[in-house]
Parts: structure tokens; sequence; C-alpha cells
């Protein structure tokens, strides 16, 4: 089984809160209804690769709560619930657990510090946990501590200044290759891996998500996806630009993992 052999997937509706979602930057704010439509898109997608996928309704009190990825990891055998570090995203952890509950065999939490699943790359060999501004040390040493619990090697490794998560800087292409940043690639962090480094006008284009075999990626980053192609890599472009505005790539949408017993 591939690190990236998925046959199952949680998302969450936006709610019309969405266009509330913390970004860094002062543009003007996504519409909600670009947004329901990219989110329709991916889910399309995931289920076009062959996952199921349970779709959670909108949690309008939590504007980011359409990012699943940032409150949860989830393995085959067990679901880790974390501790974002953005003050207005701890509560998404309680309004997932019962859901994790009810479909993992085991669920473990974080108690200390904070992490977010997007500085989280799950390689064939290690698991990748990323300091941001949104992981601490604290959290990132509870998290490991965890992962060692599920019979899972981890790494903490240093985010480079002004990237929001790990993963919006580089993602697994296949079991030796990333798509990352020219500063990423370059950072030490991702070596032992062959790099596919974007040019920089299309660096958005490095969070992006191997399922199964394709690369989904986002819609405008051609000379990307000419890239991938060169290195026989399978890929189908879904729309981001409106999440891109509240700072969220393909990545974070959904929890992705093989559930035992399912055939795809
Ligand atoms: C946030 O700042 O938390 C959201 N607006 C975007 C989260 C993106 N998450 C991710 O890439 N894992």
């Amino acid at each position: 089984m591939r690190v990236f052999d998925f046959n199952a997937a949680i998302v969450r509706r936006p709610g019309f809160s969405v266009v509330c979602g913390l970004s860094a930057s002062a543009g003007p704010p996504p519409s909600f209804d670009l947004i329901a439509a990219e989110h329709g898109a991916y889910v399309a997608a995931l289920e076009s690769a062959g996952l199921v996928v349970t779709v959670l309704p909108p949690l309008e009190p939590f504007p980011d709560s359409v990012f699943v990825e940032d409150p949860a990891l989830v393995f085959a055998e067990a679901a880790i619930l974390l501790r974002p570090g953005a003050p207005t995203r701890r509560d998404e952890v309680d309004a997932l657990k019962p859901t994790l509950e009810a479909t993992f065999p085991a669920v473990l939490a974080l108690t200390d510090g904070f992490a977010d699943g997007g500085d989280v790359l799950v390689t064939p060999g290690r698991v990748l946990i990323g300091l941001s501004s949104r992981t601490d040390a604290v959290g990132a040493a509870n998290l490991q501590r965890l992962l060692a619990a599920i019979g899972r090697r981890s790494e903490v490794v240093a985010v480079p200044h002004g990237t929001l998560h790990l993963k919006s800087d580089c993602s697994l292409v296949d079991e030796e290759t990333v798509l990352a940043t020219d500063t990423l690639a370059r950072s030490g962090i991702l070596d032992g891996f062959r790099a596919i480094v974007p040019p920089d006008d299309e660096r958005h284009a490095c969070n992006a998500i191997r399922v199964n075999d394709t690369v989904f990626m986002r819609t405008e980053c051609p000379r990307t996806r000419e890239l991938l192609a060169r290195h026989g890599v399978d890929t189908r472009c879904l729309p981001a630009r409106e999440i891109a505005k509240i700072d969220a790539g393909l990545s974070c949408m959904s929890l992705r993992w093989h559930r035992p017993g399912k055939t795809t």
C-alpha cells in the first residue's frame, strides 16, 4: 500500500461564513458561490478517483471549518485530533471528533501545544511535522509521541518564514518525488527526495495532492503540469482560485485514508 492510496475521505461543506475565513492578505473576500463550486468539483474529483466521501454539514460559527485537514490527521489504524494554532479554529476539533470516533478504530488527541494538519506531510519513510506560525515545538513533540504510539516515525522540520503551512509549499508526487517551492527544495528539509520545482509565478502549484494514480493540482499552473507530465505523472486540474483568497489550497479540503476492507 502506498501512502497516497486512498479509498475514503471526509470533507465538510463550506458555510456562508467561509467568506470571513482567515487570510494574511488584505485582498477582496472570496465569493461563497465560487467557493461552493470549487468544493463541489473537488468532491466530485475524489469520488471519480474511487473514494467514498463522507460529506459533513457546514459549521457557520467556524468560517475555516471547510479546511478539515487542519484539525485532524487520519491513518487506517487511528485518527489524531490536533490543536489548531489559530484561536478561531480550535473548536473545529470538537465538531469533528464524533465523526472520527465513529469511523476509526482508535482516536488519539494532542493535549499540549498546537499543531495544524497542514503542517504534516506523510511520506513513505516518515511523517514530517513543520514548525510554523500554527504548529509550535510543544505541539510537534506531542504529535511525535502520538505518531510513535501508532508505529509512525516522524521528524520535526522548520517551515520557511512567511509560509502558512509546510504543505502550502510542498506535496508528494510519488514515493521518491516532491513538488516543492525553490526555497523549500533548497532548505534541506526534503533531502532524499527528487524535487520538481515549479516556476516562481506558479509556486501555488506546490499544494497539490496525489490521490492513487493521479496528482490533483490547481488549474492555473500549466507549466507545472507540463513538468509533471514530463515526469510521467497523470494530473487532473481543479479550480482553487477562490479558496486561495483565504490562504487555502487543495490538500486542506479533505482528510484522506485507506479504509481496510474496502476494495478500491
Ligand atoms: C487558515 O488560515 O487557517 C485558513 N484560512 C486556510 C487553511 C488552509 N489549510 C491548509 O492549507 N492546510
